[in-house]
């Protein structure tokens, strides 16, 4: 787990990302599907999206990427406590989405380097550190139950 003053950090790095969500989560969305164009194909209401400035315009991919990193937020608020937040997530991602572990990875990286650039004065190591912590506690958390699914 984290220390207290691990979560610490991460709560504050998140409260500066908070005010900017729909810019944090949009930008990204939009580097997975070009990071990893294998990820997009799991959705069907982006699979039409082709270039970068289609993606840039659509108000459906800002609204996904607010709604993951409201979720996102919500769990880290839980310090490590959050199966409550983490069952149905799992759930809908196993079975429904079928969204590999890797894929959280590939997520939980992006959104370091995201925050990475956009908080540059708030996200020093330490801060980078507790977070890359906390996303890996999830990432793990997520694939017990994904085990737990049989999936
Ligand atoms: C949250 C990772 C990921 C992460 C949500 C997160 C409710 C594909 C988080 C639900 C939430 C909340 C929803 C809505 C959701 O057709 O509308 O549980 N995701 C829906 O369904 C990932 C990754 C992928 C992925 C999908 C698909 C849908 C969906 C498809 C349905 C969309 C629709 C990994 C890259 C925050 C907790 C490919 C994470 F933390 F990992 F960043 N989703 N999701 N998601 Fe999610």
């Amino acid at each position: 787990g984290l220390t207290d003053q691990e979560w610490q950090k991460v709560l504050d790095i998140w409260g500066k990302v908070e005010p900017d969500l729909p810019a944090h989560g949009q930008e990204v969305i939009i580097r997975l599907f070009q990071n990893h164009p294998e990820t997009q194909d799991k959705f069907d209401k982006f699979k039409n999206l082709k270039s970068v400035d289609e993606m840039r315009n659509s108000e459906e991919i800002k609204k996904h990427g607010t709604t993951v990193l409201t979720a996102l937020g919500k769990i880290l608020k839980q310090k490590g406590n959050h199966e409550a937040e983490l069952t149905p997530l799992a759930q809908s991602h196993a079975n429904k989405h079928k969204i590999p572990v890797k894929y959280l990875e590939f997520i939980c990286e992006i959104i370091v380097g995201v925050m990475a650039e956009n908080q540059a004065a708030a996200f020093g190591p330490d801060s980078q550190a507790a977070m890359r912590k906390a996303l890996e506690l999830f990432r793990n958390d997520m694939a017990s139950k994904y085990k737990e699914l049989g999936f």
